[in-house]
């Protein structure tokens, strides 16, 4: 197969706020629940900031970015995703007015991405409700949030409608189910909140969301609004019918939200679990109407598959946020994410069988723990040939879903600069193809490195593809 990728296929990387700027109460912003998150996923908030917390001071991008775009740039980026913190905008998410020296921040860090040809691609909410509103709300538990999200986007539609064109809703949305805190702002623990209130909470984003998308369409006709998934294929762990129709059922968890996104009502499928499992969607007499303005793409996060059992005795291992039981034929990062390349055309064949959209890759990649060594010519680098394999072989199997037919957009690397991880809140899980020289215990001259992977990214990128391996030819 010609390796080469289609004219025009956006090549990047990607970051989100609340893992990169730091700054966390800088030039007005207020606090968001990442700034009370210390330990990720791995343990609940605390009352307010604590030293511990490493995004608080992230990787300094806030005020490094100019540095950065830089490094994006000498790579070849055509496009670079980003979100936008909400607090910096609104500082509590429920005034009138918003913050002005947050909106200059990021007219400037666009403005950078401009200089060198880079389209950003936006992220509007990316695990970064305001505290406030989490605290006083309960975050998207609350009706009151879909005001508070469309004040938001109209703000920010109004600002940057001539600088970007790319925009995405909610980072992973359907993981508010999984991870109600982060993703959603909800402050109820997990294991006191009910479905009821649970698939409430999505239907309040649902309707945000597709406020959006109707807001992006008046206000920016040249504007294209994609949903944002959180994919992780779930193929059967047996052949056993029971095994099948699990996991189909397990898939349905995550299907339902593009779903609702693509088709522009809720899938018969969900209609039936509500109606079994006595869960009553309240719904204002315009949400039917609001859900219809569909997106014009579908945009993911890819790192891993599962496997669905109907045995209860199968135990889930660790994965994004949503685990699944292992697959005996694959290998795992030193995280325990199972590492499936195939698994990428599967799930953009199946976007695409199921959606016919044009598809965009905005999250692919390996969390390592790196190591600085001396090249050669005696600088600092890392020999990260496993990233490059990783990427490599993730790369193959874009390239075959494209020639499967399916329109793939682009190709936004995660963590293309070494950033916080968002479930571990660890410095110490690198993904970047740019090294940034801070520890877990804030020790660090916050220098950047360049990794082998970078130069390799670049050929990557200035031939178009043609410098991937597939297996055929290694
Ligand atoms: C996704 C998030 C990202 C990101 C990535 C890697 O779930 O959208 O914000 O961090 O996963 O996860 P982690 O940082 O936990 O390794």
């Amino acid at each position: 197969m010609d390796m080469r990728f289609p004219d025009g296929f956006l090549w990047g990387g990607a970051v989100a706020a609340n893992q990169c700027e730091g700054a966390y109460n800088e030039d007005g912003k207020g606090l968001s629940i990442q700034d009370v998150l210390p330990h990720g996923l791995k343990s609940p908030p605390t009352e307010g900031p604590t030293p511990d917390n490493m995004k608080l001071t992230g990787i300094d991008f806030y005020h490094r970015y100019k540095e950065d775009v830089k490094l994006f740039a000498e790579m070849g980026f055509k496009v670079f995703r980003t979100s936008i913190a909400w607090g910096r905008i609104f500082p509590n998410g429920d005034e009138e007015t918003p913050n002005e020296k947050g909106l200059q921040f990021y007219d400037d860090l666009f403005d950078e991405c401009l200089k060198y040809g880079m389209e950003p691609l936006v992220t509007i909410s990316h695990y970064e409700t305001p505290f406030h509103l989490a605290r006083k709300y309960n975050g998207w538990a609350s009706r009151k949030m879909v005001g508070f999200y469309e004040k938001y986007v109209s703000t920010l539609f109004s600002r940057y409608g001539g600088k970007v064109k790319y925009w995405l809703t909610f980072n992973e949305i359907n993981s508010v189910l999984h991870s109600p805190f982060m993703s959603g702002g909800i402050c109820t623990p997990k294991d006191e909140l009910s479905e009821q209130e649970l698939y409430q909470a999505c239907h309040h984003e649902l309707v945000a969301s597709a406020l959006a998308v109707k807001l992006a369409h008046e206000m920016m006709p040249q504007a294209q609004v994609g949903c944002m998934i959180l994919s992780m294929p779930i193929y059967p762990l047996t052949p056993a019918p029971d095994d099948v129709i699990a996991s189909m059922e397990a898939d349905h968890k995550n299907d339902f939200f593009g779903d609702v996104h693509v088709r522009g009502e809720y899938p018969g499928y969900m209609l039936r679990y509500f109606r079994e499992h006595d869960i009553h969607i309240h719904m204002e007499p315009e949400d039917k109407e609001i859900l219809k303005n569909t997106v014009d793409f579908v945009s993911f996060s890819y790192y891993m598959s599962v496997c669905g059992s109907a045995d209860p005795n199968q135990k889930a291992g660790p994965g994004n946020i949503i685990g699944g039981v292992p697959n005996p034929h694959l290998k795992a990062s030193e995280w325990g994410w199972q590492i499936d390349p195939q698994g990428l055309r599967y799930t953009l064949n199946r976007f695409y069988d199921r959606y016919q959209k044009p598809l965009f890759v905005v999250e692919n990649g390996l969390g390592a723990a790196d190591r600085l060594v001396r090249d050669e010519e005696g600088s600092l680098t890392v020999e990260d040939d496993y990233r490059i394999q990783y990427l490599n072989d993730h790369l193959v199997q874009v390239r075959e879903a494209i020639e499967d037919g399916v329109p793939v957009m682009g190709y936004t690397a995660w963590g293309c600069i070494d950033l916080v991880s968002a479930s571990s809140a660890e410095l110490k899980k690198r993904y970047g193809f740019i090294y940034v020289d801070r520890n877990d215990d804030g020790t660090g001259s916050l220098a950047r490195y360049k990794k082998r992977s970078f130069s390799w990214y670049q050929e990557v990128i200035r031939t178009n593809g043609e410098n991937l391996v597939s297996p055929e030819n290694s």
